[in-house]
């Protein structure tokens, strides 16, 4: 099973509009705390592809530890809501508009992904403590 690594780039606590001439001890070190800080998070991404009503290469059931960061990414030909059960989260997906679901594995336990419209089992999330 291919799963693919991505790196998400948050940008936090950007100091806009930061004096930088002629400014006291005390502002430089009120604007060095303020500096940008860069936080990398990586997400596991988990890609689904459903064509014809079903999904290709067949349902998977993908295993992740609790506390983990995922980005699912639902495609399909046809419109349908994807909904992640237990975590009761849904997107719309529509052929050429994938559905992208970040998700964090917060709870623990087996969890069906389904195209709620078709009542399509599409994923299995496996959530270990
Ligand atoms: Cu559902």
């Amino acid at each position: 099973v291919a799963l693919l690594v991505v790196l998400f780039l948050v940008l936090r606590g950007r100091g806009d509009g930061e004096p930088t001439a002629g400014t006291t001890a005390r502002t430089t070190a009120a604007a060095t705390t303020a500096a940008p800080t860069v936080v990398i998070e990586v997400a596991r991404r988990v890609e689904v592809d459903v064509r014809g009503g079903r999904v290709a290469g067949g349902v998977r059931t993908v295993e992740v530890e609790k506390g983990e960061r995922l980005l699912v990414v639902v495609r399909a030909d046809v419109s349908d809501e994807v909904h992640v059960h237990g975590y009761d989260v849904s997107r719309v997906v529509a052929p050429g508009t994938p559905a992208r679901i970040p998700l964090r594995a917060t709870i623990a336990g087996r969890f069906e992904v389904e195209l709620e419209d078709r009542k399509l089992r599409i994923l299995e999330l496996e959530v270990r403590p």
